[in-house]
């Protein structure tokens, strides 16, 4: 069988065999599958509805020719299927739900609002969850009510990926379309990663913006967010790999990983002891909003030539960007609008317009067209790809946007 049934145990033998029917049929059209569990949805929740209609019509015409003796039956036959048919809700019916990472992070609130607007435009119903803190327990525990609730789509931007397996696995069990935006889960419990930026190019970009600002040399930190965050620990591994096999980095010197937890007195503090501890300390370089505010913030109180850089907010660090520092530049995405593609994405899979196969693509309303692309892990990934420069000749612009 194809490298594609590896599936964490989350299909049945008979379900096995149903998707493996579905890929030769796909493979045989010349489409390339990301992953079948897109297929065993599509087919379940979309198709079926087409079959059950021919169904419907073939019964209903089948008792017509049989004549007016069985006039009685074939009545109730056609009103008892009309109705399993009816009971089929439209994407417009639906509830859709985003769990964000965690709750008082400006960031996530942006996605969470153009998440939410695309959906209730389209005329459907959004939840948005954010958790109390960025663990994967305070997910778990909310992907579990929104079970309970009987939604039909969930959008997780995920705290941790193993750990969220199981509840996924149970949320797909219950027919439930499971998409993932800003942090990845395991290619086998999502449909599709609604990707901010490809993983390999933010980690280049930020390393680069490392090497400019240090120049090209000496030590640097990373001030992260939490140690399980499936975004973070993929762009850091990038960093690390680029520097591994990329001679130009030699000379920088990767001191230290803090962790933050998207808090903003822990960032601080984690900040504030790399700054103790590394005197010589050139950069340090935060991959998130929250962690990239709270350094700036330390180093413009501290009498250091120490640099940031990172992914930082625009209305968050608009005190802190200026050439001289505390931030000379950093990047950011426009989260409101990759929560947005997140629902424009997660309703074209409701709607059958899209499937998740690798080149398959999709209108995102006025953000554009998408193509469906394989990532490292296998899963099936669009790529928002939108990322800024931001420093003291856009800052003005961009503060008043995000
Ligand atoms: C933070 C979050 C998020 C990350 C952004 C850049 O707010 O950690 O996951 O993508 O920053």
């Amino acid at each position: 069988m194809p490298a594609f049934f590896s599936d964490g145990g989350m299909l049945k033998e008979s379900e096995k065999i149903e998707a493996f029917v579905y890929f030769w049929l796909f493979k045989l059209a010349g489409s390339k599958i990301c992953r079948y569990n897109n297929l065993v949805f599509y087919f379940r929740r979309h198709l079926m509805k087409k079959v059950v209609c021919i169904l419907v019509f073939l019964i209903a015409f089948s008792f017509l020719l049989t004549g007016c003796s069985k006039k009685q039956e074939t009545k109730s036959e056609s009103i008892e299927t009309e109705t399993s048919v009816a009971t089929v809700k439209k994407p417009e019916e639906m509830v859709y739900a985003i769990v964000t990472k965690s709750e008082g992070n400006r960031y996530n609130e942006l996605e969470a609002e153009g998440y939410q607007k695309v959906i209730e435009e389209f005329g459907a119903t959004c939840i948005v969850a954010h958790p109390k803190s960025t663990t994967a327990m305070e997910q778990v525990r909310l992907i579990e009510k929104l079970i309970e609730e009987d939604v039909d789509a969930i959008t997780v931007a995920a705290n941790d990926a193993d750990a969220l397996d199981d509840v996924l696995k149970k949320a797909q069990e219950e027919g439930i379309l499971i998409t993932t935006v800003d942090s990845n889960v395991n290619p086998d419990y999502t449909s599709l990663f609604i990707n901010q930026v490809d993983t390999k190019t933010l980690a280049q970009t930020l390393l680069d913006a490392v090497y400019d600002i240090s120049g090209g040399s000496g030590q640097w930190a990373i001030l992260s967010a939490s140690s399980m965050a499936p975004n973070q620990t993929a762009w850091i591994k990038q960093m690390k790999d680029l520097m591994k096999e990329d001679e130009k980095y030699k000379k920088l010197d990767l001191v230290e990983i803090a962790y933050g937890d998207d808090l903003d007195q822990l960032s601080k503090n984690q900040a504030t002891a790399i700054l103790q501890t590394y005197q010589d300390l050139k950069v340090i370089c935060a991959p998130t909003t929250v962690g990239c505010r709270a350094a700036a913030e330390v180093v413009a109180d501290t009498e250091t030539k120490c640099l940031v850089t990172g992914l930082g907010l625009p209305s968050e660090m608009d005190d802190y960007i200026a050439d001289e520092g505390p931030c000379p530049y950093m990047y950011i995405w426009d989260s409101e609008q990759v929560g947005e593609l997140a629902a424009y994405a997660t309703l074209a899979l409701m709607k059958d317009e899209l499937v998740g196969m690798e080149g398959h693509s999709f209108t995102a309303g006025d953000l554009g067209k998408f193509t469906v692309q394989e990532n490292e892990d296998g899963g099936a990934e669009i790529v928002a790809g939108m990322l800024l420069r931001i420093n003291k000749n856009n800052i003005d612009h961009w503060k008043n946007v995000m």
